[in-house]
């Protein structure tokens, strides 16, 4: 059957036809066409944002918390360009989103016209892939080829930018319209590109190693390499690290457990990593997060790079042996040659390293109490979305992940607001399970705005808030390095259970440890969003800390430097 339809209708079909189930997004002139033809296809539930920062965001939990692409739609102008930010942090955090934003009708452009911006410029070095519609004709294919390069291989996002009047050109449609162009559908699994003996060589070195180690980061959560990973692990006793980002990859609870590295990580397991002489890191950049001073890392190691993505091969450490290809599929394949070992006396060289964790919280209510009783109320069924500074690191050490891709974080960016908006998108695709957000007060001024939307849009996102009244991880960077000048750090709150009130949320605040269980025991309960604001003790620091620029071996483990 051939029928006539607008360019905005053919979007539709074509995001429906990709599984699209929700879009989060914010209309505006250049994008009404696509708005006016949305209420034809209930199959697409469109979340008002209110702030475009916040779609992109949204799409982002969506996709991580799904493993499907998530979508965010602008208008030109200041709706896309408020968009940046969110496209940023999925790019660096490798995570797939299909962004479509509206622009001035093609006679308009190039004559700066009312909200015309060069979205596509703006956003070439933080999209994977981004694309001018020029015609209608092109929309069905660009739309499937955006889902196909955001989701194949490294994931990442893509902006699909359409002129108003290319939304609104008619075309006739049929069935057969979709094969012009005839792009591929389904993820194809990218084919590991390595000789066999590259193989044999992995196993013989982790046969060998006397000090091995595995790192995990955020390419096993992306190809849920978890029980992969987990055999890998026991069959040789080699202890396991999870960076910020692949956290979660691995249970906590497990005995080959380490921990986080890097500039928050654990004393003993950034010691471990100084002595190691193999490093088996899975899908991981090695940032500088991670490595400290890059010429004082882990020098007596060899390294095995598992990783996706060749350009990330020997780019910050260099690899001895490169497996490159998707590290479950990698890992199915080096597994038959990894021969039964253990590595007990490295373990207990290991557990000697280990420190006393530096109390630094000698008032009041400690993350870890608040943690504790967030997992208790939620039978550790919940999903932890953090946003960035000391909470962050906290809820990254402190919580007990025992699930698989159940801690969601702005790794590479860094971006304070992401807990808020991303946590609506953990929520929508993840509806039968408990979904808190916990960010400190600076973050949360940032994209509180979004309770508006959990209201109309019944999300029940949990909401936690960590008030110190600073901006506490950069308060701690001044404490410790600027010689406690605490420039533009101090920073006022709103009363958040009243302002959660005027949004029809219910608010507890929390002062002190007896006031806690039944406060987050309340929230849990609530069916709808929820706000626990912690008066947490306000010059707490995060501990161990390597200052920037230095090496693993140099924490700082407690007694703050005051230097000039
Ligand atoms: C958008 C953005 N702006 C600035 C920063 C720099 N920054 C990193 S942590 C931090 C402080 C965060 O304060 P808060 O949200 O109160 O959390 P806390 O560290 O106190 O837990 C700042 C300003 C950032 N990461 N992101």
């Amino acid at each position: 059957m051939t029928e006539t339809l607008t360019g905005s209708q053919i979007l539709c079909r074509a995001l429906l036809e990709e599984g699209v189930d929700v879009l989060f997004g914010y209309p505006g002139g250049a994008i009404m066409p696509f708005y006016h033809a949305l209420p034809e296809f209930p199959g697409l539930r469109h979340v008002l944002v209110r702030h475009e920062q916040a779609a992109a965001h949204a799409a982002d939990g969506y996709a991580r918390a799904s493993g499907r692409a998530g979508v965010c739609v602008a208008t030109s102008g200041p709706g896309a360009t408020n968009l940046v930010t969110g496209l940023a942090t999925a790019h660096m955090d490798s995570t797939p989103v299909v962004a479509i934003t509206g622009q001035v009708s093609r006679a308009m452009m190039g004559r700066d016209a009312f909200q015309e911006t060069d979205i596509i410029g703006i956003t070439q070095p933080i999209t994977k892939h981004s694309r001018l519609i020029e015609d209608v004709e092109e929309i069905a294919e660009a739309v499937r080829e955006a889902f196909y390069v955001a989701q194949e291989g490294r994931p990442g996002p893509v902006l699909l930018d359409i002129p108003k009047d290319v939304q609104n050109q008619k075309t006739e449609w049929n069935e057969g319209t979709r094969e012009r162009g005839n792009p591929p559908t389904a993820r194809p699994s990218i084919v590991p590109s390595f000789h066999r003996s590259a193989l044999e060589e992995a196993a013989r070195l982790i046969a060998e190693a006397q000090r091995p180690l595995i790192m995990a980061g955020h390419g096993v959560v992306l190809a849920g390499a978890y029980a992969e990973l987990r055999v890998l692990a026991e069959r040789t006793g080699i202890p396991v690290i999870t960076t910020l980002l692949g956290i979660s990859g691995f249970p906590e609870s497990h005995p080959l457990h380490l921990g986080m590295p890097g500039m928050h990580g654990e004393v003993h397991v950034n010691r471990a990593i100084q002595q190691s002489d193999l490093i088996l890191g899975l899908g991981l950049r090695f940032d500088d997060r991670v490595t400290g001073n890059l010429a004082g890392f882990a020098r007596g190691a060899k390294l095995i790079h598992i990783e996706l993505d060749p350009s990330e091969i020997s780019k910050n450490v260099p690899a001895a042996i490169a497996l490159v290809g998707d590290v479950r599929d990698v890992l199915c394949s080096l597994l038959p040659a990894v021969a039964p070992r253990n590595c007990e006396s490295w373990r207990r060289e290991i557990a000697g390293f280990v420190r006393p964790r530096e109390e630094s919280f000698r008032a009041g209510l400690s993350p870890q109490a608040i943690l504790d009783a967030i997992d208790d109320a939620t039978n550790g069924q919940c999903t932890i979305v953090s946003d960035v500074g000391q909470h962050q690191m906290w809820v990254a050490k402190l919580y007990r992940y025992q699930r698989p891709n159940s801690h969601i974080t702005s790794g590479g960016l860094g971006t304070m607001g992401f807990a808020v908006p991303a946590a609506m998108g953990v929520a929508l695709a993840r509806p039968s399970e408990p979904v808190w957000a916990i960010s400190g007060d600076g973050g949360f001024q940032m994209n509180m705005q979004e309770m508006a939307t959990m209201v109309q849009e019944r999300i029940p996102v949990k909401m936690a808030v960590f008030n110190n009244g600073y901006l506490g991880m950069v308060r701690q960077w001044q404490q410790f390095f600027h010689g406690k000048r605490y420039s533009a750090t101090p920073i006022w709150s709103p009363d958040y259970v009243r302002l959660a009130g005027a949004y029809g949320i219910t608010g507890h605040r929390v002062e002190s440890a007896e006031q806690l269980d039944d406060a987050v025991r309340a929230a849990a309960a609530e069916p709808g969003p929820a706000l626990v604001e912690f008066m947490i003790e306000q010059e707490a620091n995060v501990f161990p800390m390597i200052p920037p620029g230095g090496s693993l071996s140099e924490p700082i483990e407690g007694a703050p430097l005051v230097s000039a």
